[in-house]
């Protein structure tokens, strides 16, 4: 390249190639449109337009990706510097066309940026999106307006109101990418095509372009989607604005976004979904030890068991290219487990989510063997059978004299002392848990659970692994449950003593659906399966589930549990259950009352809040925000509410403090001093 004159402001570089002026921005990590990237831009393109002798300009980006969207951390505070639909604007009305040349991911802002620009090359790698919606947003800088122009109502409400990202290639069959480039040759590539379309008049501008309305399209997207949609504002403001593309003049439907878009940023939807991206992010931070910690290789994991736990973990692993080695008791069992894995993984190939050559390159990663000698060489060994103190500790006594030194010792325990496990081994530094959440290849959660001895460069390298292995994790302490069944139990115990003193399984199930939970604790019990932890000794009853589980009421699986289940397993309420709750009422003496639904609610969710309050307190958890994401990602809390720690405030701690009073539970000091939020 025979570039001249270089000039920097800020993060914005400007270059001459010949009569080319490339406009490259360098705000790391991930180019945000922030004030002074955008300011720098607005600078930029206004001299290229000014100067005479320009005849195009490429626009892009150094570092690992195109702009990735607008500053989030911007949003809530004064705007300053050129708003972003203004800077679209200015780049969509230059006279001389400019060119978005995009690698990495041009997200949110950033695709609506080269939506206003009037070509846009990509390289191969390259994905655009618009996920606003994930931050209860959506593309208000015009986009919602531009994308369906340019590819269609259809393809723009997927992209818009489900907010996942496509492939250049994609793009390019579409129409939102003119050309997709060599992949090491974007620079070259780009000022190539600027030379190509420098002297195509008219320039072509996407707000011209008019796209034909498509109920039909919006209605399939409703039938298809409604239900993943439930509960959210945004899905229906993202649909309102492409209505109005296709049924509006431009200027119209960008004053329809402007609208929708304010209300969406000024709603608790959107700052829960905001706090929710940044905890995630936060989540993957220990307070106490150095970010540049050196971390142990893991080239290869064991796994012990093959159970749905185990085969789920090995998984997370073998789809991340990483070898594993996993061991049962029985050839039979072991021939099972991993015929489980294979049927998944060829589901899921066969839906069309994974190339149809990815069961065979992830099982041929897999080493499936009888022996625990065999995990001599593993880096990473995480033991997932049957939570029994006793063999667990067996199993980390045989680990000890077996793995290489060096090698991490991972417990799958949901709530069993860590620390108990470790001591029976001369290495506990080495000792940690790592609590997958069932169906473990799927679920994003991953608790790491920090022993008292836990080495700092173990827990590292376990946090940056979740990480390889796509999963969010949070950093929990050693306590009964850890962070998120810990918090399930109080729910549990009060959903139960409510049955008792007048409401109904329904009622219960209601109130927490209504409150955007996947399912109530009786729903959940009947799918999990009302005999799981059961004692199995029909004679001896000592609650409502024992009876259910006595009767053979075991849940979804029989066909009857806390509910009646068709064979389709629609649920209806159950008499039977009526009368054994009234038996229990009976013989405990209980008189039913009528239960307010806002009683539930503060006894089955404030109650969860004040114990992830006291986890808190004891140092169980590093952060508030580390408590929601659990619950947000572990256990469906909807995305839209934060996270109970979020919910709470924003509800009102005072009111939250009230209600656990009202009841008669001790309130946790964090929820009045504040110390609970942060
Ligand atoms: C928008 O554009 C609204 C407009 O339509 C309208 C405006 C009027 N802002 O995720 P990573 C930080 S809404 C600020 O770990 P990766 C992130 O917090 C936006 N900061 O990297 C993290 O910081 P730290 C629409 C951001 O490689 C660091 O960058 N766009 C932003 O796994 C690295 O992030 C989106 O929603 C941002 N926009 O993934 C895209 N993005 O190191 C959001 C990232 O201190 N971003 N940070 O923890 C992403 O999806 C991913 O970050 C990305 C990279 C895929 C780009």
């Amino acid at each position: 390249m025979t570039s001249q004159s270089i000039e920097q402001s800020g993060p914005i570089r400007v270059e001459r190639d010949g009569d080319i002026l490339q406009i490259t921005s360098d705000s790391p990590p991930v180019n945000a449109l922030g004030a002074a990237v955008r300011d720098g831009l607005e600078a930029a393109v206004k001299a290229g337009v000014a100067d005479s002798s320009i005849t195009a300009i490429v626009l892009r980006c150094d570092g690992r990706t195109f702009f990735a969207g607008a500053d989030i951390s911007e949003f809530g505070k004064p705007l300053q510097g050129i708003p972003l639909p203004t800077l679209v604007d200015l780049i969509e009305a230059s006279p001389k066309p400019v060119i978005a040349a995009i690698h990495g991911t041009a997200l949110g802002g950033g695709c609506e940026v080269a939506l206003g620009c009037h070509y846009r090359v990509a390289v191969p790698s390259a994905k655009l999106g618009t996920p606003e919606v994930k931050l209860g947003l959506l593309p208000g800088a015009g986009g919602t307006q531009r994308l369906p122009r340019l590819v269609g109502v259809k393809a723009a409400l997927e992209m818009i109101v489900l907010g996942n990202p496509v492939s250049a290639k994609a793009a390019a069959d579409m129409g939102l990418v003119d050309k997709v480039v060599g992949e090491d040759t974007l620079a070259a590539d780009a000022l190539a095509f600027a030379r190509e379309v420098a002297g195509t008049r008219p320039i072509p501008r996407v707000r011209d372009r008019v796209v034909a309305p498509d109920p039909a399209a919006v209605e399939t997207f409703r039938k298809t989607h409604g239900r993943k949609l439930r509960g959210f504002d945004a899905p229906e403001a993202c649909i309102t604005c492409v209505v109005a593309a296709a049924e509006r003049p431009f200027e119209d439907g960008l004053a329809v976004e402007r609208e929708q878009f304010m209300a969406l940023m000024n709603g608790n939807q959107s700052a829960a979904q905001r706090h929710l991206f940044f905890a995630e992010r936060k989540a993957a931070k220990i307070d106490d030890i150095d970010p540049a910690t050196a971390l142990r290789a893991i080239g290869r994991v064991g796994v012990i068991g093959a159970g749905t736990m185990g085969g789920g973990i090995a998984m997370n692993f073998l789809s991340a290219g990483v070898p594993v080695t996993i061991v049962e008791m029985q050839q039979e069992a072991l021939d099972r487990g991993t015929g489980v894995m294979r049927r998944n993984y060829e589901a899921s190939a066969a839906k069309g989510r994974l190339p149809a050559d990815a069961p065979d390159k992830a099982m041929a990663l897999l080493s499936p063997t009888l022996s625990l000698d065999d995990l001599a060489d593993c880096d990473l060994i995480i033991e997932a059978v049957y939570e029994d103190m006793s063999v667990k500790k067996d199993i980390f006594t045989k680990l000890d004299a077996i793995a290489k030194p060096g090698a991490i010792l991972a417990s799958n325990t949901s709530y069993l002392n860590i620390d108990e496990i470790a001591a029976v081994t001369k290495r506990p530094g080495d000792v940690l848990g790592m609590h997958f959440f069932s169906p473990a290849n799927v679920m994003k959660l991953l608790e790491v659970v920090r022993g008292r001895q836990t080495a700092p460069d173990v827990l590292s390298t376990v946090m940056a692994l979740a990480k390889k292995i796509r999963k969010v994790a949070v950093v929990a302490g050693v306590c009964d449950g850890f962070i998120g069944n810990r918090m399930l139990m109080p729910r549990q115990v009060e959903a139960n003593k409510l049955l008792m003193e007048g409401a109904t399984p329904e009622q219960i199930d209601r109130v927490h659906v209504a409150f955007g939970m996947p399912m109530g604790p009786f729903q959940m019990a009947d799918l999990a399966g009302v005999d799981i932890g059961w004692h199995r000794d029909p004679s001896r009853i000592e609650n409502i589930r024992d009876a259910l589980a006595a009767e053979g009421r075991w849940g979804q699986k029989k066909g009857a549990g806390f509910y009646d289940y068709d064979e389709k397993r629609n649920p209806t309420p159950s008499q039977r259950v009526a009368e054994i709750i009234d038996e229990f009422r009976a013989k405990e003496g209980a008189t039913p009352r009528d239960i307010s639904d806002e009683e539930i609610v503060a006894r089955t969710l404030y109650t969860m809040v004040n114990e992830g309050a006291l986890i808190l307190e004891e140092g169980m958890a590093q952060r508030a925000s580390d408590v929601d994401v659990v619950w947000v990602y572990g256990y469906g809390w909807p995305v839209y509410r934060g996270g109970p720690m979020f919910w709470a405030q924003s509800e009102g701690a005072d009111k939250v403090v009230a209600g656990l009073e009202r009841y008669g539970f001790p309130v946790a000091k964090g929820l009045k001093t504040g110390e609970a939020f942060k």
